[in-house]
């Protein structure tokens, strides 16, 4: 008996001897998760006969690539402002990183680090970042964190960007902070030290 593909492939090989299938290059999942082989196996009588048959093949997934942060790019920095005197548990914005792949291996949650770390709490599985303390812009403008995002592979693949928070100051205490100074000056006044 001898096999071979119907079709011949870049991908497959057969081998014509054994029917043994083997891959001829290195697959990836994320580019296309099945593939389907027609193979033809041929007696060796006179006139020889043949039948075809098809294989199913289905890529397994490997865990092969890091979550990516979608908002930042490549390597750059996330910056949220929130307005200063937002109570505590306010949504302050969602962080979002993507992977391309399978189950698990495709299946983030995310954390945070950082001095201060406590006046912030981000939800592991979506992403929502919230305040945890009444922010001030006079106590501080700004919060320095990182955020990570891990995959559950086995290992897993994990991903950090910087993440600002700015505190703004609201309009009403801007107005409150700038302030107006008169000065009267009388004509003809003699400086008091002479
Ligand atoms: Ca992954
Ligand atoms: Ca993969």
């Amino acid at each position: 008996m001898t096999y071979r593909l119907l079709h011949t492939d870049r991908h497959f090989q057969i081998n014509s001897h054994t029917g043994e299938i083997s891959t001829r290059i290195r697959l990836d999942r994320e580019q296309q998760s099945s593939y389907q082989l027609i193979i033809v196996v041929q007696d060796g009588g006179t006139p020889p006969r043949s039948a075809t048959g098809t294989a199913h093949i289905t890529i397994l997934d490997e865990n092969d690539n890091s979550p990516v942060f979608s908002h930042a790019h490549l390597d750059r920095e996330l910056i949220i402002q929130v307005m200063e005197g937002s109570q505590p548990g306010s949504v302050l914005g969602t962080v979002k990183a993507k992977d391309p792949d399978e189950g698990e291996n495709g299946t983030l949650y995310y954390s945070l680090s950082g001095s201060r770390v406590e006046c912030f709490s981000v939800n592991p599985t979506t992403g929502e970042l919230r305040s945890s303390s009444l922010l001030r812009r006079s106590e501080r403008a700004e919060y320095t964190l990182t955020v990570t995002a891990s995959d559950h592979g086995t290992p897993p693949h994990t991903s950090t960007c910087p993440l600002h928070i700015q505190v703004l100051s609201s309009s009403k205490s801007s107005a409150k902070n700038t302030l107006s100074m008169t000065l009267n000056s009388v004509e003809g006044v003699a400086p008091a030290l002479s």
